[in-house]
């Protein structure tokens, strides 16, 4: 049995590549340079990879950016509006797809499947013409190659790429990018040729979209897609890789293709393979990849459980090698890197390098029996037995508070229309009120401060000077530019989830375990490890401070449950709802404690609600009873005259709607501006009853919009939403956004709310 992985983190020990990438686009580093440094970090994975005795490395899954935007170069799908930059240069016409240019709009970005890495969206059309361009694969396999080790490229599979893309800009809405697939094929079918003339014996293609729910349409896709592959005499061996969940109707489909390899999940989530592949006949000629060990968390592997499933693998297919279950760019580099976390945890943790040896350890356990690893199961066992018995992962406390909770601790004790006018007489709001969604702008003065306090160059108290300066000219700008509910702008906050995360017990932050997110964007996803309790209030103290400076309502701020596990990496030793319900208490009790503090109107934001749905739909109702069960957990301890807002962005919500209404949240603020309004319309459709605050200024840009062009959508609002419960304000938080373009666009919000609400008195 051979041990391989699917893809490693890109970025390099200290994000080296960032810093180079940064750099070119800054004309600090210069092309040659930035190739220099990228090879580099290319040999050291690779060089890493095969030290640790992974016998096939992965290659072509390197990325400037991102490897779906590479797939779509390798096709020659370059948008008409890139041409003229790719034609000049194709380097910057790369970094213009992905960033955009003064003139023209980038790709549009989104999630890959349910993880937090975003990619670069394919644009097609009925007149798009593919050519291969085998280039980058083929340079990066001959690099490998040229090491001295066995590589096997790794590309975004064709079915895939057809069903992550849209229609471009200006084709029919309607247009279906898979009807491209017959004039797609024959260029993956060149690239192939490539790589088998470089020296490939074996080519892996990516096809996770085939675990999501299929057509029959888009099955037959897949089954032409692979019997046109398999035709040609000149093709190296193909493994088509699935990951992230079971891969259900198109196993059966893969099975009876032509393709030499299958690489499936066999990770808890998608255990159903196991039976599935039983079910099928198992793979008799083919070679099976078996991903055992998890890519997208964080824990130890489970060896015995593994290697019970590699033994079952055994006599269903004609040879097994171990894997990772998907790349591992979801994980951080090096957990022995984290030499601050708490001892006891990091003997938990895998990352990448950590998950690397797993596997190379279990194919040989597979090889030559377990006698061959004795060494290393014994250590396996004793690690999983220290965590499962340690304090830090049963509190017996928050369990038995957990186990306590029943219907009514999820209910407000009043429904939205008392409540409604509890609120209006305690905060007496005008018509059309306006507000921000929190954070103010992360002034660079505001990072050197938190960085002067980390290395001890100033004390917590000027430290803290600092913070209060900067919500008391927060505060004081807001006043005078007339908003009605006031927020501190969250100075002292790194992240919104790696703040809480700090600050709660059984949550543990990294140092170094920097994840993609996107481009040159990093996350670093702190590590909910053990039975979540909040030791002492962790907002009440800012919150209070800028309320005793100002008359106007200042809002609590808060992130969700939800959110808080979506962006962190979580327990597979529970389920998430049991994870998400202690995250509630603990917020719970932040919420009563500010009310209790004199805060009037909390805000609990569950920006991720929508993105953590699962790729299948089967599993939505269970996922989204203890989303919202968990978010009215933690708000429904207040008085009816507390108002609660949460806030939603980086989605579109139109199928989520149901859902939103379920929070049973007072004020909803939603991003809206880039689609005019349309989630207003989508709430009114719904029959939404609550207040809602679709957002007038696209906070993604540094564009400020005018009081005419906020005003009319103010009133493209009112058409769905009446006046009475129709709220001003921006997309989503400032904390991206420079001060000048800040000023001038919440003046105008403003301004846009008083002339809209004149016309609204002048009506009556
Ligand atoms: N916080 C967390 N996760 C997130 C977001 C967040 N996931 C989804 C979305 N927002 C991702 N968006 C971004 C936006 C900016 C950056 C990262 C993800 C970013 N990162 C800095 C960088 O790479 O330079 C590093 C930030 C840091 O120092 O911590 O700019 O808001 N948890
Ligand atoms: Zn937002």
């Amino acid at each position: 049995a051979r041990a391989t992985v699917y893809g490693y983190p890109r970025q390099g020990r200290n994000r080296e590549l960032k810093k180079a990438i940064e750099g070119y686009w800054k004309g600090r580093v210069t092309a040659d340079a930035l190739r220099a440094t990228t090879a580099e970090l290319r040999r050291t994975n690779w060089q890493q990879l095969a030290d640790a005795g992974i016998s096939e490395v992965p290659t072509g899954d390197f990325s400037y950016y991102d490897h779906v935007l590479d797939t779509s170069v390798m096709v020659g799908a370059v948008p008409a509006r890139h041409r003229a930059a790719v034609e000049a240069d194709a380097l910057d016409g790369y970094f213009a797809m992905a960033r955009g240019t003064q003139d023209v709009a980038p790709l549009e970005m989104t999630k890959w499947f349910d993880t937090n890495y975003h990619y670069l969206v394919p644009e097609l059309g009925p007149d798009t013409v593919f050519t291969a361009d085998s280039t980058k694969q083929v340079a990066e396999l001959k690099e490998a190659l040229a090491l001295g080790l066995t590589a096997r490229p790794v590309l975004v599979g064709p079915v895939t790429y057809l069903l992550l893309a849209k229609p471009a800009p200006g084709v029919a809405a309607d247009f279906d990018p898979l009807t491209l697939l017959d004039r797609l094929l024959p260029v993956y079918a060149e690239v192939l040729a490539d790589l088998r003339a470089a020296g490939a014996e074996w080519v892996q293609l990516d096809e996770p979209a085939l675990v999501q729910d299929r057509t029959p349409a888009e099955l037959n896709a897949a089954a032409r897609a692979y019997r046109d592959l398999g035709n040609p005499a000149d093709r190296p061996k193909l493994l088509v890789a699935s990951y992230f969940d079971r891969l259900g109707a198109a196993l059966q489909v893969l099975a009876a293709s032509p393709v030499d390899g299958l690489a499936l999940d066999f990770t808890d989530s998608a255990a159903a393979n196991l039976d599935d592949l039983a079910w099928v006949g198992g793979l008799p000629g083919k070679r099976l990849v078996a991903g055992v060990v998890n890519g997208r968390n964080i824990w130890i592997n489970d060896h015995q459980k593994s290697l019970a499933t590699l033994g079952t693998l055994l006599g269903l297919a004609d040879r097994v090698d171990v894997a990772a279950s998907c790349s591992l760019q979801h994980v951080p580099l090096d957990a022995s890197a984290e030499q601050d976390i708490d001892p006891e945890v990091r003997r938990w943790l895998a990352f990448a390098r950590q998950k690397t040896a797993e596997v190379v350890t279990l194919a040989k356990g597979l090889a030559r029996g377990t006698e061959a690893i004795t060494a290393e199961l014994a250590a396996n066992r004793a690690d999983l037995a220290a965590r499962a018995d340690s304090p830090i992962t049963r509190d017996p406390a928050v369990r038995s508070r957990a186990a306590a909770v029943t219907d009514a601790d999820g209910r407000r004790s009043q429904p939205y229309s008392e409540r409604a006018a509890a609120q209006r007489a305690h905060l007496g709001l005008p018509l059309l009120p306006t507000t921000t969604i929190g954070s103010f702008p992360q002034t660079d003065e505001l990072r050197v401060a938190r960085a002067d306090l980390r290395a001890g160059r100033i004390d917590t108290a000027g430290y803290e000077e600092r913070i209060k300066d900067e919500i008391r000219e927060v505060l004081s700008f807001q006043e005078k530019t007339g908003v009605d509910v006031l927020v501190h702008g969250e100075p002292e906050r790194n992240d919104m989830v790696q703040y809480f995360a700090e600050q709660l017990t059984g949550y543990f932050a990294t140092q170094h375990g920097w994840v993609q997110s996107y481009g040159t964007r990093y996350v670093r996803p702190p590590i909910l490890a053990g039975d979540i309790s909040r030791p002492e209030p962790m907002t009440v103290r800012w919150t209070t401070y800028a309320q005793a400076q100002t008359a106007k309502p200042v809002k609590g701020m808060l992130t969700g449950p939800v959110t808080m596990l979506a962006w962190s990496f979580v327990r597979d030793d529970q389920p998430l709802g049991d994870t998400a319900r202690q995250v509630a208490l603990a917020l719970r009790d932040e919420v009563n404690d500010l009310e209790a503090a004199g805060t009037s109107v909390i805000q609990v934001d569950e920006p991720a609600l929508r993105e953590t749905l699962p790729l299948r739909a089967a599993d939505h109702t269970a996922y989204l009873d203890w989303a919202t069960e968990s978010f009215r957990l933690s708000t429904s301890g207040v008085r009816p005259g507390t108002q609660i807002h949460t806030h939603m962005c980086y989605a579109e919500f139109g199928d989520i709607v149901q859902a939103i209404d379920d929070l049973d949240a007072d004020v909803i603020s939603l991003e809206a501006a880039r689609s005019h309004m349309q989630v207003a319309g989508e709430l009114a459709e719904h029959g939404y009853p609550r207040e809602a605050g679709p957002g007038v200024w696209d906070i993604h840009s540094p564009r400020v919009p005018s009081t005419a062009e906020a005003a009319s959508l103010l009133r493209k609002g009112l058409e769905a939403i009446p006046a009475e419960r129709l709220w001003v304000n921006p997309d989503c938080g400032l904390k991206t956004r420079g001060w000048t373009e800040t000023r001038a666009s919440l003046e105008n919000l403003v301004a846009a709310a008083r002339e809209v609400r004149s016309e609204l008195s002048s009506d009556n």
